[in-house]
């Protein structure tokens, strides 16, 4: 941490004084059922229950003598309990009223069946579940789907809770209509709880989503468009302060003219495109050529990040993380302070060799496993991206102490998954590398050495050759 010195120029780029006083408004919002489950977003918004063989209620007589698995699910601020039965009727039994006993509330049959990749699965509801004593406007609803073994094997399934909808609405900023939703992401009928620190996991956080269309294709991207929900946004340039109405009815934007506290962040990397979250103004996407950003002070996540450079031919290169981790990177950019973020170049790969032994017979195997990390130890896929197209995979070549080559081979790269918002990639992750094994020839003994190159273009990487024996 030292001093900060932030410079005037990028203060008015981030914090603009308002021009347009229509800039702000109340806008209502309507409770909208999803139409199909399978949206980008099923995965954040659903929470996974196991069976809780502590739980217990009075069985009634027409399931004795069958398996009976309970759950809990925190909901609508309570524990709730769910039960089924190893049964052909499959009923999911919910206790809605919340005294205690799943059986006399108004059993759910199963609607669908499907099959994912863990066998068949079932699904209930809508299920709508009050909050409180008052039985007043606030409610969770959501599905619940089994996941996981049949019950009449040895465990139960597991069960999947999934929002059955979300408040949605439009609202004017300046001359833009955006589309807005809210998504009680923690299941607690509420949806009015900002996120005061997010591992990056929306399915552990105890606290609320909001999405906004801002490039008006009907669609809430997961990464630029969908975030935990904040005490203020940024929409084209400008801040606003966002409060919403517990019941999701009402949000109020405000224009924001002063009076945040600032500090800065700043990186050593060149070429570091990051996407951040913070509970302060949501989600700050922040590029080169800087490598300095004034920024509100407070808790900070980081989201995603890339690498972008254009080589001597002002040719773009892109190089990104193999996967995105579920917990990410958090830290404190206090004010007045300058928070120093290790990421980005330069980059070194990491080998791990290991000789397998010889038996039965079989030719003796060397495997190596390698990675690419940057300065903070961050991971990146081993290739790069010329021009928005995956450049040449990695290669290896095994080498004996004369300098003769034993052995060439590529390293393969598995599919990357892309978002891309028109023309502009929105999301993209390099795509995992294999490790690469080497069958070694029978009459080879003695030291061999691992050699490792890389495609990069202008990201400056070193890899280190590493001697290895065979008796
Ligand atoms: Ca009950
Ligand atoms: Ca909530
Ligand atoms: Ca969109």
């Amino acid at each position: 941490m030292r001093a900060v010195t932030i410079c005037s120029v990028l203060l008015c780029l981030l914090w603009p004084v308002a021009r347009n006083a229509r800039c702000q408004g109340d806008f209502t919002l309507t409770y909208t059922p999803f139409k199909s489950l399978w949206n980008p977003h099923a995965v954040n918004l659903s929470r996974t229950v196991l069976e809780d063989k502590k739980a217990s209620a009075e069985i009634p007589g027409k399931l004795r003598g069958k398996k009976v698995a309970f759950y809990t699910a925190s909901v609508a601020g309570r524990d709730l309990l769910l039960a089924m039965a190893d049964d052909e009727d499959a009923k999911l039994y919910v206790d809605v009223d919340g005294d205690g006993d799943p059986f006399n509330d108004k059993p759910y049959r199963p609607k669908g069946r499907r099959s994912d990749r863990f066998g068949p699965a079932r699904s209930y509801g809508p299920i709508s579940v009050p909050v409180g004593e008052s039985k007043g406007s606030l409610s969770a609803s959501f599905h619940v789907d089994t996941v996981g073994y049949s019950i009449s094997r040895k465990r139960a399934p597991d069960l999947r809770l999934v929002l059955a909808g979300r408040p949605m609405g439009t609202v004017q900023l300046g001359r833009q209509t955006y589309r807005i939703a809210l998504f009680d992401c923690n299941f607690d009928g509420r949806y009015d709880e900002v996120c005061d620190s997010f591992d990056g996991d929306y399915r552990s956080m105890d606290a609320d989503c909001f999405a906004i269309d801002l490039n008006g294709d009907g669609r809430f991207y997961t990464s630029k468009e969908f975030q935990p929900l904040s005490k203020r946004i940024f929409v084209a340039g400008k801040c606003y302060t966002l409060a919403v109405l517990p019941d999701g009815s009402k949000v109020r934007l405000r224009q924001v003219q002063s009076g945040l506290k600032l500090g800065a962040l700043e990186t050593q990397g060149k070429g570091v495109e990051l996407l951040l979250f913070t509970p302060e103004v949501g989600l700050v996407t922040l590029h080169g050529p800087r490598t300095q950003w004034a920024l509100p002070a407070g808790a900070y996540t980081l989201m995603q990040w890339h690498l972008t450079l254009n080589d001597e031919t002002e040719t773009r290169w892109d190089l990104y993380p193999p996967v995105v981790p579920e917990r990410r990177q958090t830290f404190q950019i206090a004010e007045g302070e300058t928070y120093e973020l290790k990421i980005g170049l330069p980059l070194r790969v990491e080998t791990r060799v290991s000789v397998g032994s010889a038996s039965n017979g079989a030719r003796r195997r060397v495997s190596v496993r390698y990675r690419l990390r940057g300065q903070g130890g961050e991971e990146y896929a081993g290739r790069a991206y010329r021009n928005g197209r995956p450049y040449r995979p990695a290669q290896i070549r095994f080498l004996d102490e004369t300098g003769r080559v034993l052995e060439t081979g590529t390293l393969k790269h598995e599919e990357s998954r892309i978002e891309r918002e028109g023309e502009r990639t929105m999301y993209l992750e390099g795509g995992a590398t294999t490790d690469y094994s080497w069958k070694v020839p029978a009459e080879f003994h003695g030291k061999f050495c691992v050699k490792i190159k890389l495609f990069l273009g202008p990201f400056e990487w070193k890899a280190e050759d590493t001697w290895h024996t065979i008796d």
